[in-house]
Order: structure tokens, then sequence, then C-alpha cells
């Protein structure tokens, strides 16, 4: 074959786009939902917290963990999702599509858009799409990457409740604790929400008793948790350590 040719041309151009990210680190792959200020609002979505979306985008979590290969963690809050992606589990475990950066992204995001719209709960079935991005980063940062999203979470919700309550220039420059109690004032106490509200979502492997051929057996499953810890407290500890590497 001719040095050159047109076929190597294009592959080399491909290849140069082609980044792999770093064998061996831990991998975070975020999904968000695109422009869903209008598809919450058209699709009919309750304010402040719509549990059908909130069960659809813990459905979403649980499918991309049993799809998405060394998947350990996933965090969700409003229309985001992360997720903790591993390598390291053994001298010989592969990364998913070779940790290839286009291929993670675009085949997470095509079976997160797939999966949702094939599972829109709602009586007004809008095409809803997702966006996803994909990086490795230090060992020590995981925990503190999904403190970072959940902190988001939190000060997303406290607004969220207060907008449902509150004309939006009522609520501007408003601190933490005035916004607490002005939600309060209105008899809603921010305290009292539940815990998914505050704080968002996980899903994880857990044991499950299943019925197999010769009796019950215990299977790891992935399976939604809707009574998370606050990723910073000291009593989470024990929570965090099976996700994270000594
Ligand atoms: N009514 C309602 N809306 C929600 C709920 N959860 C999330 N949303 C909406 O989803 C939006 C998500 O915010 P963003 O991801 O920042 O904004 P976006 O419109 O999706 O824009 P891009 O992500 O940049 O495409 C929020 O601003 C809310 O309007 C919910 O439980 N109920
Ligand atoms: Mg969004």
């Amino acid at each position: 074959m001719r040095k050159n040719s047109l076929g190597d041309r294009m592959k080399e151009y491909e290849r140069t786009s082609d980044t792999k990210l770093v064998r061996r680190l831990p991998m975070i792959v975020r999904l968000d939902g695109k422009a869903f200020h209008s598809w919450t609002k058209k699709s009919g979505c309750v304010r402040p917290f719509d549990h059908t979306f909130i069960d659809m985008m813990a459905g979403l979590a649980q499918y991309l963990c049993e799809n998405i290969g060394g998947a350990e963690l996933a965090y969700g809050q409003s229309d985001e999702i992360s997720i903790l992606v591993r390598d390291d589990q053994n001298i010989d475990t592969d990364a998913w599509f070779d940790k290839r950066l286009q291929k993670v992204v675009s085949i997470v995001a095509s079976l997160a858009t797939y999966w949702f719209n094939a599972n829109n709960a709602f009586e007004k079935k809008f095409p809803a799409f997702f966006d996803a991005r994909a990086f490795i980063l230090p060992e020590h940062e995981v925990k503190n990457y999904f403190i970072w999203r959940q902190e988001d979470a939190t000060t997303n919700s406290l607004s969220m409740l207060a907008q449902s309550l509150y004309r939006h220039g009522e609520l501007q420059h408003r601190k933490w604790a005035e916004l607490q109690d002005m939600c309060w004032q209105k008899g809603h106490n921010w305290n009292n929400l539940e815990t998914v509200e505050k704080r968002g979502f996980c899903v994880y492997r857990r044991e499950v008793v299943v019925e197999g051929r010769q009796g019950p057996v215990t299977r790891l499953k992935f399976l939604i948790d809707r009574d998370i810890p606050i990723f910073t407290s000291p009593d989470s500890a024990e929570w965090w350590s099976r996700f994270l590497k000594a």
C-alpha cells in the first residue's frame, strides 16, 4: 500500500483528536439535562421538587451504573448525575472503551437520552437530551468532587423552595439564613424536607437476596439510596470507605 494514502491521512487526523484519559486513575462522568429549565416546565414538573422527575433521574442513574463498565457510585441532584468509574480493581482490569474520551462521553449521553425518553413518566412527552463530560482526578479528590456537587444541591434546594414561595426580586442578594427564615415565615421549614430534596440521591451496589436454582442466594445489585449522608459529616466516613481507596 502506498504510504500517505488517503486513508492513512484521514486516520491520522482522527487519531490526533482521539484523546485517552490516563489509566488506573478514578474517572468521573457527569451528565446534565440540556435546557431542563424549559423541559421541566413544558413537561409540567411540580415546583420546587417533582418526585416523578426525581424518580426518573434515579432510575436513569441505576441504568447507567448497570451499563458503564467499572461504575462504582452515582450521585444525582436536579438534572445532573455524576458517576465514579474505576479501572484499577485488579492489575488486569480493562478500562471501559479504553478510556477514549469521545467514545465514553458520546455513549454515556446516548445511553442516558435513550433511557430517559423511553421511561418518560409524564403525560406530555417532550424529547429530552443530555450532555456528558468525563475527566480523571486524583484519588484524594474523589470525595471532594462529590462534596462540591452535594453543596451545589443543597444551595439549589433552598433556592428552589424560596423561588416557589417568593418573586425573583424579593430573593436577590439574600443569605442562606435569611432565605431559610423567609421560607419558614410562609410555613415551610427547609430542614424538614425529605433528604432526597435537600441533598440528592446515590446509586451503588448492595447485597440482595434472590431466588437461585438451589434456593436463596446473595447477589450484589445497583440500588438507589434516597437517604444519603451529608458528605462532609464525620459520620459519613464509614459510608465513604466502600468507595475510596485506603
Ligand atoms: N419544576 C422542577 N424543575 C426542576 C426540578 N429539578 C430540576 N429542575 C429544573 O432543571 C433546571 C436545571 O438547571 P441547569 O442544568 O442549570 O439548567 P438547564 O436549563 O438544564 O441548562 P443547561 O444545563 O445549560 O442546558 C433547574 O434550573 C430547574 O429549572 C424539579 O424537581 N422540579
Ligand atoms: Mg441542565
